[in-house]
């Protein structure tokens, strides 16, 4: 009603938010709510968004974007919007925005630019990122997408981009080996030794993972990345505070910032995802380092006033999973705790996901819901809500979308068949013995 067409809304103003990150692309909500909607079987309102896509979605435009953000929000929306409905326009944008991104990897080195202009093809990184590098967590979340663009074009082009990527991070020494956030792409050496879980580092982890899921079990390369990179977590970033509560910290040239962003409530759930495969009999030990990730998550939003986490907390000066900071007090409706709340749930089944999961439910209704939609909050601890005045497109690609599989059975996109990429966008398994069939798996 009030921003169709325009990337974001501004639910208390009633019009479109802007954001950078799409540069003059429009239309992230529409694009990034497509699978959400055919999912809740909302059939009416895919049918319009469908539409919108065909006669609006233009990436012929002279424009500076995201290579990350565009990835996972349009890529990957195009992507699953495809796999669910089998619509071709849907596949045929998605290899057409693939193709636009593909000169972000024309550096020295291969590893992508973080900001593209898509027109003429130029990139360059972010301003503030060490002495010119790339962003860990924006290189490194291309791979699931990059892989089905290459499937459903027959274009080896794009799985080559990204296997690249591994190339380079494979030649590299790591310090204990911690993957810091920064690689410089002309150079090819890290830029500050600062490692994390959560911003700048958080969907790297999870895209070795998840590489090594969606092709089958068979990306060998994939699995040892992901699993060797956890055994250097667990010894160098997972503490337990004095209280019990088990956090993961940032890394600093050796020294630890005992923080925790809610971005890094994500690795709870891809603990438990990760569970089954984990080397020398540690399925248990991840299922538990999950659930432990997700108390300390519940306990984040548990110790506010309004029952919703903050973007970041702290377990030092007397703290624990505590905002002390004004500006690390607020939420913008992101998904991760809702989402480990998910995964625990469907590799559990132990009823207090669902009962977290309804408290983030109770909360979101009483807090954030307003008159044009659903708005982030100020700060989290103060009993009067400050709205933010912007509802992010990955409330309905993600935060909804955990909500609602966290209330379903299991068999609606069941695990064995289907990879969510970072943005929530489900991509199906590719089968070794058969390349084809995951269009059939809906
Ligand atoms: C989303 O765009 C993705 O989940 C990304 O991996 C992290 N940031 C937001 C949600 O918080």
């Amino acid at each position: 009603r009030y921003a169709w067409g325009l990337n974001e809304l501004k639910p208390i103003s009633k019009q479109g938010h802007s954001s950078n990150l799409f540069g003059n692309i429009q239309g992230a909500t529409i694009v990034d709510a497509l699978d959400t909607l055919y999912i809740m079987e909302m059939k009416e309102e895919f049918k319009e968004a469908k539409e919108w896509v065909e006669k609006n979605l233009d990436f012929n435009v002279n424009t500076e974007i995201s290579v990350f953000e565009v990835n996972i929000r349009f890529v990957g929306g195009l992507l699953s919007a495809y796999y669910l409905s089998g619509e071709e326009v849907f596949r045929k944008k998605a290899v057409e925005l693939g193709e636009k991104l593909l000169p972000a990897f024309n550096t020295p080195t291969g590893i992508p630019w973080a900001l593209l202009n898509i027109k003429s093809g130029i990139g360059r990184n972010w301003p503030w990122a060490s002495g010119g590098s790339s962003i860990l967590a924006e290189f490194g979340t291309l791979h699931l997408e990059f892989v089905h663009l290459s499937h459903l074009s027959g274009n080896p082009v794009f799985a080559e981009k990204v296997m690249n990527i591994r190339k380079v991070l494979n030649r590299l020494d790591k310090p204990e080996g911690l993957y810091p956030n920064y690689l410089n792409p002309s150079s090819g050496q890290w830029g500050q030794h600062h490692v994390s879980i959560g911003g700048l580092g958080d969907s790297f982890y999870e895209y070795l993972l998840k590489a090594w899921l969606m092709s089958d079990k068979t990306d060998e390369e994939g699995k040892k990345m992901y699993y060797d990179a956890v055994q250097a977590i667990e010894t160098h970033l997972i503490r337990k505070s004095s209280g019990g509560l088990t956090y993961i910290a940032e890394w600093k040239g050796g020294l630890l910032e005992h923080k925790m962003g809610h971005l890094t409530c994500f690795a709870g759930g891809m603990f438990a995802l990760g569970a089954d495969g984990a080397p020398n009999d540690k399925t248990g030990h991840h299922i538990e380092l999950g659930a432990e990730i997700a108390r300390t998550c519940h306990e984040s939003y548990d110790r506010t006033s309004m029952k919703l986490g903050p973007e970041a907390f702290r377990f030092d000066g007397g703290v624990e999973a505590i905002a002390t900071r004004q500006n690390e007090k607020y939420y913008i409706l992101r998904p991760e705790v809702i989402e480990t709340y998910m995964y625990m749930w469907r590799l559990t089944h132990d009823p207090k996901y669902r009962q977290w999961g309804w408290e983030a439910v109770e909360a979101l209704e009483k807090h954030c819901r307003v008159d044009g939609g659903y708005s982030g909050i100020r700060d989290v601890y103060n009993n009067h809500e400050s709205h933010d005045d912007v509802q992010q497109s990955f409330f309905l690609s993600e935060t909804l979308k955990y909500l609602y599989l966290l209330f379903s059975e299991d068999d609606l996109l069941p695990f064995e068949h289907w990879v969510f990429n970072t943005e929530a966008h489900p991509l199906p398994v590719l089968r070794k013995d058969d390349g084809h069939k995951e269009e059939n798996q809906k």
